[in-house]
C-alpha cells in the first residue's frame, strides 16, 4: 500500500510538468502505457500475500481510475484552450484588408456572342437554346440527312452508347425550333458542336455555331443577303460587302457559301485572304421544302432562309487570334489580351 501512495505522489508530481498535448501523452504512456508504472503495478497483483491482495487491488484501480480521470479531463481543457488561442490569432488577421485578388472578365466568344444577340435581337429575332446532346433524328434526318445519305461522312460524330450522339452542327435544333413557332419565326440559336476531326489551326473537336431562321410567307434570298450583310457590318463596325458562291447542304436549296470582303485587308488582299480579298464566314442557303414539311410547315405556303455562322472563326477574325485552339486552351497569357487579368 506504500508502493501505491508512491505511485499517486509520484504522478501528481509529473502531472505538474504537463504543458501541452505532447507531454500529456508521454505521461499517459509511462503510468497506463504496456510498460507503464500501473499496468506493472497490476501485473504484480499475483504476487502480493493473498490476505493483502484484496485490499491492493483496490488501491491500485483507484488510482488507476484517478490517472484516467485526470488525463481526460487535461486532454479536453488543453483542446478548448487551443481553440481559444487560435480564435485569438485569427482575430490578429483584419478581413477588410485589400487582397491580391484578381478580376476576370468574359471570354472574347462569350463578348462577341451577346454582341451577335443584341444584334439579332434588336432585328427582331428570338434567342433559342440547342441541346448538347441530340438524337440521331434532329441532327440529321429531319434536316434531309437519312440513313446511309453520304452527307453524313462529311461530319465525324460522336456517338454515345444509347445510339444518341454529341450535336454536330447547330442545325440540329431546327426542327424542334421550326415546331415550337409552327409558323412565321425568325430566331437564332448558338450552341457548341462536336466533331472527331483531326485538330490544327482551324479545326477544333468542340466549337461554336451560330445558327439562324427566317420562316415567312415570300422569304428570298434577297432578304438573306440583308441580314447577313447588316450583321456583319455591325460586329465589324464597317460597311461589309458580301458574295454567295453555291454551296451543298442537304437541308438548303439553292445552298451557298457565303463570303465577306477581308477585314484585314479591306479586299485589297492579303495573307489572311490569301490575296483573294474575301474571307469564306458563313454557310447558308433557303430552307429545303423537305425540312419544313419534316416540321409539319406547308413548303408552298412558307419559305425561309437559314445560315451557320462559323462562330469561331468569326471570333478568331474580330480578335486576330491565329489559331482556334487558343479559344478552349484556358491559357490565361492568351485570355489577359482581353481583358482577363492573371
Ligand atoms: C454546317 O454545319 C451546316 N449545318 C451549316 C448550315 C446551316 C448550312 C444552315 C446551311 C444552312 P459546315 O459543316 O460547313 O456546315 O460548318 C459550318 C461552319 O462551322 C464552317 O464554315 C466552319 O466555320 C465551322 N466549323 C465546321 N467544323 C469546324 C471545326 N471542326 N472547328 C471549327 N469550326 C468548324
Amino acid at each position: 500500500m506504500e508502493q501505491i501512495k508512491i505511485l499517486e505522489q509520484e504522478f501528481d508530481a509529473d502531472l505538474k510538468n504537463v504543458q501541452d498535448d505532447k507531454s500529456l501523452e508521454d505521461l499517459r504512456v509511462a503510468y497506463l502505457g504496456k510498460k507503464g508504472k500501473i499496468t506493472l503495478a497490476m501485473g504484480m497483483i499475483r504476487e502480493i500475500a493473498p490476505e493483502s491482495r484484496r485490499e491492493f487491488g483496490q488501491g491500485i484501480n483507484a488510482i488507476k481510475n484517478k490517472v484516467e480521470s485526470t488525463i481526460n479531463e487535461l486532454k479536453e481543457k488543453l483542446a478548448v484552450e487551443k481553440v481559444a488561442r487560435d480564435i485569438a490569432n485569427e482575430k490578429a488577421i483584419d478581413i477588410t484588408l485589400p487582397t491580391k485578388a484578381t478580376k476576370g472578365s468574359l471570354h472574347p466568344r462569350t463578348t462577341l456572342q451577346k454582341e451577335i444577340e443584341d444584334i439579332f435581337v434588336s432585328m427582331g429575332f428570338s434567342v433559342e437554346d440547342g441541346y448538347e446532346v441530340e438524337t440521331e433524328y434532329n441532327n440529321f434526318d429531319a434536316v434531309n440527312v437519312p440513313k446511309n445519305h453520304p452527307a453524313r461522312d462529311m461530319q465525324d460524330t460522336f456517338w454515345l452508347d444509347n445510339g444518341q450522339l454529341l450535336k454536330t452542327q447547330t442545325s440540329a435544333a431546327q426542327n424542334r425550333i421550326l415546331r415550337k413557332y409552327n409558323g412565321p419565326l425568325k430566331a437564332i440559336f448558338p450552341g457548341r458542336c462536336f466533331r472527331n476531326e483531326a485538330l490544327d489551326h482551324s479545326h477544333e473537336n468542340t466549337f461554336f455555331q451560330i445558327e439562324g431562321m427566317l420562316v415567312d410567307k415570300d422569304v428570298s434570298v434577297a432578304n438573306l443577303i440583308y441580314f447577313m450583310k447588316k450583321m456583319l457590318s455591325e460586329v465589324f463596325k464597317t460597311d461589309i460587302n458580301i458574295r454567295l458562291r453555291p454551296g451543298f447542304f442537304p437541308f438548303v436549296e439553292p445552298g451557298f457559301e457565303m463570303d465577306a470582303t477581308c477585314t484585314f485587308c479591306g479586299g485589297k488582299g492579303c495573307s489572311t485572304c490569301k490575296n483573294s480579298g474575301w474571307l469564306e464566314l458563313c454557310p447558308c442557303g433557303m430552307i429545303h421544302p423537305n425540312v419544313l414539311k419534316l416540321a409539319d410547315y406547308d413548303p408552298e405556303k412558307y419559305s425561309g432562309f437559314a445560315f451557320g455562322l462559323g462562330f469561331d472563326r468569326l471570333v478568331m477574325l474580330k480578335t486576330g487570334l491565329d489559331d482556334i485552339r487558343h479559344l478552349n486552351s484556358g491559357n490565361i497569357k492568351v485570355l489577359n489580351q482581353f481583358g482577363v487579368k492573371a
